[in-house]
């Protein structure tokens, strides 16, 4: 009898340890992962950089303000995508979106953001027209 309440002790104590490890582990890495947005938001500030437009585009997508967030603001996506000046660019810009944002994909964001109201809207069209332009950018 006490045996098993020495193994129960032991279990517990051993349980205590691993979640403790656990805990450490995930608070250091959580730390990690907001130094890294945190660089990504001081990347984002300066002028021209990959890190910038994909900041933009994120906050086109969201299109918020003060009083909210309205739709995705397609103006300013397509203006955006078409300052695109070529695919290095452009695939800096998806890494940066990703450092941005905890690890979401602009390809699926971007997806998502023109294809959620259902098909055959203008807004499929839209996206399939800056794909086609995406994907005819020089390298
Ligand atoms: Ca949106």
């Amino acid at each position: 009898m006490l045996e098993d309440i020495d193994d129960i002790l032991k279990m517990a104590a051993t349980g205590g340890i691993v979640l403790v490890g656990f805990l450490a582990v995930k608070s250091f890495t959580n730390s990690i992962k907001e130094n890294r947005i945190n660089s990504a938001y001081a990347d984002a500030s300066v002028s021209g950089s990959t890190a910038e437009m994909a900041r933009k585009l994120k906050d086109a997508f969201d299109n918020c303000d003060m009083f909210g967030c309205a739709g995705t603001n397609e103006e300013a996506v397509i203006r955006l995508i078409q300052s695109i000046p070529n695919k290095r660019f452009f695939e800096g810009m998806t890494k940066d979106y990703a450092r941005l944002t905890s690890g979401a994909s602009f390809d699926v964001d971007f997806h998502d953001e023109f294809y959620s109201w259902g098909n055959n809207s203008s807004d499929n069209i839209i996206y399939d027209d800056l794909m086609v332009y995406i994907q005819n950018l020089p390298n």
